[in-house]
């Protein structure tokens, strides 16, 4: 397995569907919107990566939900033979060192990938930041690249490729992801949320999904339920006249239409429980922590 790491917001999931060709793993400009370890698997001929896109490791440990989260990251490094270490173009902080020091403690093979290269306007600087972080860490090879817009990424993969051994597939070879199509509903659900709310929703927001059927017609019948920790909370998802439930629901849809290959009827709900984020049974109970 191939390991994607790095602090939140440097784009490990961008890359990750990039690599997939597919939406696998929600994204948003919001760190911590990953709250789950992710696998993505590409097959091609005799080879099988499978990728882990894994949540953010950050600093933050008070609440129940950060805890799971963390340890998710951490312990994704368990079964990994080649760790794709992510930062973003020149910037260097705190949390990436963090990430650095857990990836020179698991003394894997790494390969450092520097992302948002089409945000650094001025090339020398990131050349000279690039020798920078070579001297930082053992790297066998350093790749800048451009996840959002797939430069050098198709390079990546076919290195990555080259690199496993041909070997029996973990997964059959029509597999995108590990995970059932309930999760990645709740997931496709929770990017609408996390994109369409302002920075007042910040974490404060999840998803159950409570029916997930084939109904006679052929179409998904699919009932979401989203859970807030507060009223005003729960004003906020649905809008004004419920047109931002409406957009939300309309986006997720078309999105499930297109990674099930199938018509969907969505329907969703918003119920205010409070106190959900710091219960640490009930995020168990909904997957978190893996
Ligand atoms: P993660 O938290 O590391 O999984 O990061 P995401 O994949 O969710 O991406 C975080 C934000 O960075 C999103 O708004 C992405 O669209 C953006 N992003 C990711 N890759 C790139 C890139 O190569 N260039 C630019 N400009 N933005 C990117
Ligand atoms: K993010
Ligand atoms: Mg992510």
């Amino acid at each position: 397995m191939v390991a994607i790491v790095g602090r939140p917001n440097v784009g490990k999931s961008t890359l990750l569907n990039k690599l997939l060709g597919q939406k696998v793993s929600i994204t948003s400009r919001k760190p911590q919107t990953t709250r789950h370890r992710v696998m993505g698997i590409d097959t091609e001929d005799n080879y099988q990566a499978v990728f882990v896109d894994t949540p953010g490791l950050h600093n933050e440990e008070k609440r129940a939900i950060n805890r799971l989260m963390n340890r998710a990251a951490s312990s994704s490094l368990g079964d990994v033979g080649l760790v794709l270490f992510m930062v973003e173009g020149t910037r260097w902080t705190d949390d990436d060192e963090l990430v650095l020091n857990k990836v020179r403690q698991a003394n894997l093979p790494c390969w450092l990938v520097v992302n948002k290269s089409d945000k650094v306007k001025d090339k020398t600087e990131l050349m000279t930041h690039l020798q920078w972080l070579n001297e930082k860490g053992e790297f066998e090879h350093i790749f800048p690249i451009s996840a959002k817009i797939g430069k050098n990424v198709d390079k990546l993969r076919e290195m990555v490729h080259a690199s496993l051994p041909e070997s029996e597939f973990y997964f059959p070879e029509e597999y995108v992801t590990d995970r059932s199509s309930r999760f990645m509903a709740a997931e496709i659900i929770r990017e609408k949320l996390m994109r369409y709310t302002g920075d007042e929703l910040p974490y404060s927001v999840t998803v159950e999904i409570e029916q997930f059927i084939m109904g006679d017609n052929g179409v998904y019948r699919i009932n979401g339920l989203i859970l807030v920790e507060r009223e005003s909370q729960k004003r906020m998802v649905i809008g004004k006249g419920g047109q931002r439930l409406k957009t939300i629901g309309a986006e997720a849809r078309k999105d499930m239409e297109a990674l099930f290959d199938n018509k969907v009827f969505l329907e969703l709900w918003v119920k205010v429980k409070a106190g959900w984020a710091d219960d640490e049974r009930a995020l168990r109970s909904m997957g978190y922590g893996d």
